[in-house]
């Protein structure tokens, strides 16, 4: 081909890829952009005010040269331990039948995934959802099976209704008729690391909406909508009403966006945009995204005011209230 011709075709193809949106930075050409930008390191991000106390965890792995990969998973099992969080693991808020059903997942530099969705009677979930990627040939395991799954590799079985979950459970019964009206439950944690290696990881761990249905999985466990991280780009977590993130494949979208050159704080906005766009109705809607880039840079976003996320960088662990589009 002449080189004129060339030339034409070339041109022809980068517009075609502009009008679409899409900016050819996969593979190779992505990395040398990359690389040639400096990067801070270690970084660890995470959903909510105890989120300080996840990345003061994280921060120990990471600090002493830890894979990002630990730091999340430790860094969430703390949350996923605390019988006081209403939100994830122990002590988290049933279903409206009275079941604590926990999903989680997990993803490492590798675009490797494990998961586990509607599962019972496991406190770390997380550790089940990183076994279902290290040893298994699957992504995800849900209920029974992931139950029987988790037993047969060690875990304990308990109880994760504390009382005070079990009262708030019987009241919402006395009040609300049984009627399960997806009202948030808030503080799903979802966590981001970059480790001192320049590798990303994450994790998303939740009890999910408050008296659900028996059996609703949420955006939580489901990779590229509750996490997503793509060790090329960056990752992404959300909370908040899972469904709206379910149908806009929220965490994707938010690396993606990265991937054209937004901002981590840009891309968040324009995820809770698409759900604004399309106009997504529930009673007390809200979504907050955080995102990591593979640079160190973070942000985060939310549909409506409130939302906080934790952030330890520069041996300083902080929160951040995030912008919203509402108030
Ligand atoms: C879910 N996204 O199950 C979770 C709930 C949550 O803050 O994040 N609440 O839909």
């Amino acid at each position: 081909m002449t080189t004129r011709r060339k030339f034409i075709l070339s041109s022809a193809l980068a517009s075609a890829a502009t009008i679409f949106g899409i900016r050819p930075l996969f593979g190779e050409k992505n990395k040398s952009i990359i690389k040639l930008t400096p990067v801070r390191k270690p970084v660890v991000i995470s959903t909510w005010n105890h989120g300080l106390a996840t990345n003061e965890e994280a921060w120990k792995v990471l600090s002493s040269n830890g894979r990002a990969l630990d730091a999340v998973e430790k860094g969430v099992c703390v949350t996923e331990s605390d019988p006081n969080i209403t939100s994830v693991g122990y002590g988290g808020l049933p279903d409206r039948d009275g079941h604590v059903t926990l999903d989680a997942c997990i993803m490492d530099e590798n675009l490797n995934g494990g998961s586990v969705a509607c599962i019972e009677h496991i406190k770390n979930p997380i550790s089940v959802a990183r076994l279902v990627m290290e040893k298994t040939p699957h992504v995800m395991l849900v209920g029974e099976g992931a139950l029987q799954f988790a037993l047969e590799n060690g875990f304990k079985k308990e109880n994760l209704l504390t009382k005070g979950s079990k009262k708030a459970w019987q009241k919402w019964l006395k009040e609300n008729n049984y009627t399960p009206v997806g009202k948030e439950n808030h503080d799903t944690i979802g966590m981001v690391a970059l480790d001192n290696s320049g590798n990303l990881s994450g994790a998303c761990t939740t009890s999910g909406l408050a008296y659900k249905l028996h059996g609703r999985v949420g955006d939580s466990p489901i990779l590229g909508d509750g996490l997503y991280v793509d060790n090329e780009v960056g990752g992404a977590a959300s909370t908040g009403v899972g469904e709206a993130v379910m149908r806009s494949c929220g965490s994707y979208l938010v690396v993606e966006q990265m991937r054209t050159g937004k901002s981590p704080e840009e891309a968040c906005k324009i995820a809770v945009e698409r759900i604004l766009y399309w106009n997504m109705k529930y009673e007390d809607l809200q979504v907050g995204y955080i995102a990591l880039n593979k640079q160190g840079k973070f942000g985060g976003y939310a549909y409506k005011s409130g939302f906080q996320y934790a952030v330890y960088a520069d041996s300083k662990n902080q929160l951040v209230n995030v912008k919203s589009l509402k108030n």
